[in-house]
């Protein structure tokens, strides 16, 4: 019987379950750069060129293992710009019997996975996609009949289904999570290693060049791509990382620091999340450098909570929740999203250094995600869609099952509690404590009211004042509930009409 096996642009990975009973001597790979995939969204330039780079590179080395690849380019003549033209026209082509495929990271492609089998009259297998260490059912029999989907539990149970970092049925170390030592603020001195990017390749240059051709009207700087598009690179990012920055990735995961735009994060996400890299492999270098003392517990744990933990439990909250995830929104937030988001025109130096070295790098740490970006959106009360969107665009790691989750819920708040116990919001304080970025800002992190005020203390004393009917009976919000109550009526009123002229004054237009 002779098979198609079609492999999606993250899909990059060696022993992906498509691939995995192939018979080089009937079957064809089927590789395709559409235009709906890469205009679904607006993506950063980048993006775009990682993953089509990515994907000729993973189709050449398919061929020299012997594998039959069709590999259909954006340009190519007849193109008809979907997966489900490129499998019909293909399927004319090879004269195939059956399509073999792995199921999609977003719900968008799964749907239209669904309509194959019938359009065509061809068989078609949908198989699990086995690359991460928890499957969306194994997920949903976790989740049944909790209280609570907290992530903390989730990450217990893995740990103890996987037994890293564990000593019987023990946390290893006492504890399972360190994540009090993953708070420190960066010294002023510290070196910090430079990011392991990689000169791009004739291929890579092929893919620069349409892109800049094609895409010029999307977001981000394109000459400063420095993105791994091989396994063989990606295995260096992975090795540079442990050996550089393991060891004190746990100490700083929440800093903060201008003009650097990698502290000691991994910068890894892309790399798993388009199959180079496989998160049980990563995690893996990671506890084998521990145990020869190479990193320390904090760290290593602050690490592998990330993907065994967080990874994971986003990928299940995004496969049990959709389609209906994205509708919620708790807090009627629906004011568009400023203009600044887009260009980084802003007086707020922290937003904008975070958006310029997201339109440099296609990247932001998590911190800068959370606390700056998320964070403003969530106390000037932008529409969640427009920020899904935004996110979805701009980092080359979106993919929305791991994207939406992280926005929605995270960031936003806006499922109304089912990924945090409380709303992720701070104010100026916290940012000048996590950061140097108030050195230099036009505004003062110290002052709460008047024209130099960061914008950050009304916007978060006024969004408390608005939800105070929702967010005052959750017990973690007591503390700030506390202090507002403090508050003269004459002092809340000032804040809420200098939060309201702030935000009558942003610009929305794209
Ligand atoms: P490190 O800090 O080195 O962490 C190691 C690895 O852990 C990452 O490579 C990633 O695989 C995993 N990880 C860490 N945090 C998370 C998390 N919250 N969810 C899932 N995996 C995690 N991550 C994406 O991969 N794609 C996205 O589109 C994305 N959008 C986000 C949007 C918002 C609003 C927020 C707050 C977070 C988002 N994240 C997303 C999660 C996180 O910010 C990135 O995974 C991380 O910044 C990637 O950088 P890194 O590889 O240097 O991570
Ligand atoms: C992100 C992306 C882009 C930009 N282009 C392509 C493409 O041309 N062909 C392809 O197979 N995949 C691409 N991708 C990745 C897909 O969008 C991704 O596989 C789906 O969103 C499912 O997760
Ligand atoms: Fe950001 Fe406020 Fe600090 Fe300026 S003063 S950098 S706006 S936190």
């Amino acid at each position: 019987m002779k098979t198609l096996r079609l492999i999606l642009g993250d899909q990059l990975s060696q022993d992906v379950s498509s691939l995995r009973d192939i018979d080089p001597n009937r079957d064809v790979v089927l590789m395709v750069e559409v235009w709906d995939e890469t205009t679904y969204v607006k993506h950063h330039k980048q993006k775009i060129v990682l993953v089509l780079s990515a994907m000729r590179h993973f189709a050449e080395s398919l061929r020299l293992e012997g594998i039959a690849v069709d590999y259909i380019h954006l340009d190519d003549k007849g193109n008809t710009g979907s997966f489900t033209g490129e499998l019909g026209r293909a399927l004319l082509r090879h004269s195939a019997d059956r399509v073999i495929v792995t199921e999609p990271g977003e719900w968008r492609v799964w749907e239209i996975m669904q309509t194959w089998a019938s359009a065509f009259g061809t068989p078609v297998e949908i198989r699990e996609d086995d690359r991460f260490l928890c499957s969306t059912a194994e997920f949903a029999k976790w989740a049944q009949g909790r209280k609570s989907l907290r992530m903390e539990f989730f990450y217990r149970y893995l740990r103890r289904k996987t037994g890293w970092l564990m000593d019987g049925s023990q946390p290893h170390g006492g504890q399972w999570n360190y994540d009090p030592q993953n708070r420190k603020p960066l010294p002023r001195h510290l070196t910090i290693p430079p990011r392991r990017g990689f000169e791009p390749d004739a291929i890579t240059s092929d893919v620069m060049a349409l892109v800049k051709n094609r895409f010029a009207s999307h977001f981000g700087d394109l000459e400063s791509f420095g993105w791994a598009v091989t396994r063989v690179d990606a295995l260096e990012a992975l090795s540079h990382f442990i050996q550089n920055s393991l060891p004190q990735f746990g100490d700083y995961q929440d800093a903060m620091r201008s003009e650097q735009d990698f502290l000691f994060h991994s910068v890894l996400s892309p790399y798993i999340n388009i199959g180079l890299l496989q998160a049980r492999e990563v995690c893996e270098v990671a506890l084998d450098a521990y145990h020869q003392g190479l990193a320390p517990l904090h760290s290593t744990e602050g690490f592998i909570r990330q993907i065994l933990g967080w990874r994971e439990y986003i990928r299940g909250i995004y496969w049990s929740r959709m389609p209906a995830y994205p509708e919620s929104n708790f807090f009627g937030a629906n004011r568009s999203l400023p203009e600044f988001y887009w260009t980084g025109h802003t007086d707020m130096k922290c937003l904008r250094e975070a958006i310029l070295d997201t339109q440099r790098n296609a990247y932001a740490h998590h911190i800068q995600r959370l606390m700056l970006t998320g964070n403003f959106a969530l106390l000037a009360g932008i529409a969640p869609a427009e920020v899904e969107e935004w996110y979805l665009v701009v980092y080359a790691d979106a993919f929305e099952w791991v994207e939406l989750p992280n926005t929605h819920g995270m960031a936003l708040h806006a499922d109304g509690g089912l990924l945090g116990s409380k709303p992720y919001v701070a104010s100026g304080a916290y940012i000048n404590r996590m950061s140097d970025y108030c050195n230099g800002c036009a505004f003062n992190p110290k002052l709460k009211l008047g024209d130099r005020a960061c914008p950050f203390n009304y916007l978060y004393w006024n969004f408390l004042i608005s939800h105070k009917a929702i967010l005052q009976p959750n017990p973690r919000m007591a503390f700030p509930y506390r202090m507002l109550a403090r508050f003269t009526a004459e002092h809340r009123q000032s804040i809420t009409h200098q939060a309201q002229r702030f935000l009558a004054g942003l610009e929305s237009k794209r």
